[in-house]
């Protein structure tokens, strides 16, 4: 099968999946509606999708390639401070072309017309995450989703 907007398709390779989070800042602001159909827009699909408020240990698990950081304390009480919504989205080529399509992590330094560029506000509150690659998609796919609960086709 080739890609072309098939949901088979897509649900059929790792490769074509990736995991993002809408943060609190987004979801407090009322944006998820918006970046939802934004990124709709550029061809994912969604194949699961949650809201929910992490708890402290879970976003310091989720974040610990940064533990060290110095800005890991505020990161974390950042991403506890309210719900926020993780989902599974498919299509081709998904962890770069949905890392092009967020921008880059500061506001104000990310292209035009990106999630960020036109829904974030600032380096730390910036309204999304995309997985960075194949291996870590799985990873944080794993972190809030049973395979169960994403769409397979079936
Ligand atoms: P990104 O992959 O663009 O989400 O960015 P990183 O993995 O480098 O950083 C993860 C998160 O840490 C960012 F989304 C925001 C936060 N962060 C800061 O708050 N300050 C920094 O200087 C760098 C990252």
């Amino acid at each position: 099968m080739e890609p072309g907007g098939d949901l088979e398709w897509y649900v059929s390779a790792m490769s074509n999946r990736t995991l993002a989070i809408i943060k609190p800042d987004a979801v407090a602001r009322g944006l998820t509606g918006k970046i939802l159909a934004h990124l709709e827009g550029e061809g994912f699909h969604v194949a699961a999708i949650r809201m929910l408020r992490l708890r402290e240990s879970e976003a310091g698990e989720f974040y610990s390639v940064h533990r060290s950081r110095p800005f890991f304390p505020s990161l974390i009480a950042f991403m506890i401070s309210g719900p926020c919504v993780p989902m599974v989205l498919l299509r081709d080529a998904a962890v770069a072309t949905l890392r092009r399509s967020i921008g880059a992590t500061d506001p104000r330094e990310a292209d035009a017309g990106t999630v960020r560029r036109l829904f974030a506000e600032s380096k730390e509150r910036n309204a999304i995450h995309a997985s960075d690659s194949d291996e870590n998609a799985v990873r944080e796919e794993r972190f809030f989703f049973a395979e169960a609960d994403v769409l397979r086709g079936q």
